[in-house]
């Protein structure tokens, strides 16, 4: 298997580069962002209690995300490798993702890290909001919010697999098609290494 996260603030590309990387490397997708996007749109109970964090920027609790990406691994028993898009997102769900991974005799290869300075992100979502009806998007204060919970919560899990010596920064400003030849050019070198 090939595991890689795709880590990097809001905004910084982890949902575009993610959908051109799995149709590349053959990789199954898993968004934390989307799964409980989609949850809000069946309008579960699990959908509207996440809803009340989304909607003000906070992140929606560990239990939460941590139970949805169990249940998608045990759903996804023949795949050969996943993408991570948004998770882990606390130094609690980078723990538990590693658990998770090494019940099923595999680990994180890589974790790819998109640096883009604050104002593109900004920039970027409140670009988003004009078209996506993203709640989370309409407002600046609320893309702020999301970028402190980024900076307080999220950044730390950088470390946790800095540690491993897992971490490639990856240059996140220029198009998407110079950003995807960055990371392609990395998960290719990676690829032939295969540490899990
Ligand atoms: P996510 O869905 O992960 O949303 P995101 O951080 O905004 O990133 P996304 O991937 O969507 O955007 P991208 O950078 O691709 O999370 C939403 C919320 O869900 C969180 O705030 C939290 O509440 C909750 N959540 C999710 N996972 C969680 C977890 N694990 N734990 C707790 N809570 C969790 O793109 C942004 C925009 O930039 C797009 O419009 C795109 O077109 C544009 N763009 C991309 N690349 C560009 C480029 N090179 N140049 C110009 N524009 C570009």
């Amino acid at each position: 298997m090939f595991n890689l996260i795709l880590f990097g603030p809001p905004g910084s590309g982890k949902g575009t580069q993610s959908e051109k990387l799995i149709a590349k490397y053959n990789l199954k997708h898993l968004s934390t962002g989307d799964l409980l996007r989609s949850e809000i749109a069946g309008k579960t109970q699990l959908g509207m209690e996440a809803k009340k964090f989304m909607d003000k920027g906070n992140l929606v609790p560990d239990e939460v995300v941590i139970g949805m990406i169990n249940d998608a691994l045990d759903n996804n028993p023949d795949v050969q490798g996943f993408l991570f898009d948004g998770f882990p997102r606390t130094a609690r769900q980078a723990e538990e993702l590693d658990e998770l991974l090494s019940k099923k005799h595999t680990c994180i290869d890589v974790m790819l890290a998109l640096k883009v300075s604050e104002e593109e992100l900004v920039k970027r979502l409140s670009k988003r909001g004009e078209t996506s009806g993203r709640s989370d998007d309409i407002n600046e204060s609320i893309i702020r919010a999301r970028i402190v919970e980024y900076h307080k919560k999220t950044a730390t899990v950088a470390d946790h697999y800095q540690k491993a010596n897992k971490v490639l920064m990856v240059e996140g400003e220029g198009t998407v098609d110079e950003i995807f030849e960055r990371l392609s050019k990395e998960v290719d070198r990676l690829k032939k290494l295969a540490n899990c």
